[in-house]
């Protein structure tokens, strides 16, 4: 089977793209998980979440969403179905990332700071979990993905050891655009290079135009530095666990649902957390990096930087 990721199409099975390994059955061991995150830079576990719970958030999103204009859902459909009018491209999905009125009620808090997902993280640090309240909650559009990256750049004012957890509202199948990881990529020596310019840059600092992603193209990845894209098919309560150097990006959303998901993160309560992320949050309108910025035009006042730039000077090109 062919799969869009990003501006490529793969094989799902060849050599550059598998599925997720099932990290479910080391859930009886703090160490044997976090021996695996080590290792992979992943962990893939089903059923973290309650699935009614999960439910029950995309709704409220779902709801959330028709209420703020009531043209971005298809209206031949029932709402609770989530079909994006087919006018529906980048920039007609609000945008709802932050600390607000969607990502703080409280079906959706319940699923993304319940009791499991805290006791999982509690678990795996040995010691209180902290998330930040900051609350990466979007609707990927029909044909939206997001490219390649590593989360330091964005959230690296902190500890290192910050984990995002991606999770679907629903069940999500590859062509609706799942999350893809580079497994290793966070310590194979291959990836020291981009590890020590690209994954050690702080975006923001930078002045960085654009998205922030390294590259559209998973190929670009792993012609240069190696490795295997995984992703699967996901089902509500499914979550995705990945370190912040980990390499991820994801498939195209090639349906005309839309792909509800939300990216939390959480560390050790005892670890210094990056400032930009919790507390006091004002609501941002125009986000500078992500899918968002994608269409953005760089503040003309603004010196600026493009990625392309950063690549040349890194010795990339
Ligand atoms: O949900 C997505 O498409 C990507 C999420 C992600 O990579 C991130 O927020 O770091």
């Amino acid at each position: 089977m062919k799969l869009r990721i990003g501006s490529a199409e793969l094989e799902l099975g060849s050599e550059h793209l598998r599925l997720l390994e099932d990290s479910s059955h080391l859930l009886h061991s703090a160490k044997a998980l976090q021996d695996e995150i080590d290792k992979k830079g992943y962990l893939f576990i089903r059923g973290l979440h309650d699935r009614d719970c999960v439910l029950q958030a995309r709704l409220a999103v779902l709801d959330y969403m028709r209420q703020y204009k009531d043209d971005i859902l298809d209206s031949s459909y029932r709402w609770q179905d989530g079909v994006l009018n087919s006018q529906c491209q980048a920039g007609c999905v609000p945008f709802m990332e932050g600390k607000n009125d969607i990502t703080h009620c409280k079906e959706v808090l319940q699923v993304l700071e319940g009791h499991r997902v805290r006791n999982f993280f509690e678990k795996l640090f040995g010691e209180h979990a902290k998330t930040f309240d900051f609350k990466w909650l979007r609707a990927m559009y029909s044909e939206g993905f997001t490219g390649a990256h590593v989360d330091k750049v964005y959230m690296g004012r902190g500890t290192d050891k910050l984990y995002t957890i991606w999770t679907p509202f629903g069940d999500v199948p590859t062509e609706m655009g799942t999350l893809a990881v580079v497994e290793g990529s966070h310590r194979l020596p291959e990836f020291k290079k981009f590890q020590e310019t690209y994954g050690n840059m702080d975006v923001e600092a930078e002045t960085l135009q654009g998205t922030g992603w390294f590259t559209e193209d998973p190929m670009e990845i792993i012609k240069r530095f190696g490795g295997t894209w995984k992703t699967a098919n996901f089902n509500a309560g499914d979550v995705l666990v990945f370190t912040y150097r980990t390499v991820h990006m994801s498939t195209v959303n090639t349906t005309h649902y839309a792909r509800i998901s939300c990216d939390t993160r959480w560390q050790p309560a005892s670890h210094a957390a990056d400032p930009r992320y919790i507390g006091d949050i004002k609501q941002i309108e125009n986000p500078k990096f992500g899918v968002h910025a994608q269409t953005a035009k760089a503040d003309s006042d603004q010196p600026y930087v493009t990625i392309e730039e950063k690549k040349k000077e890194w010795g990339f090109y």
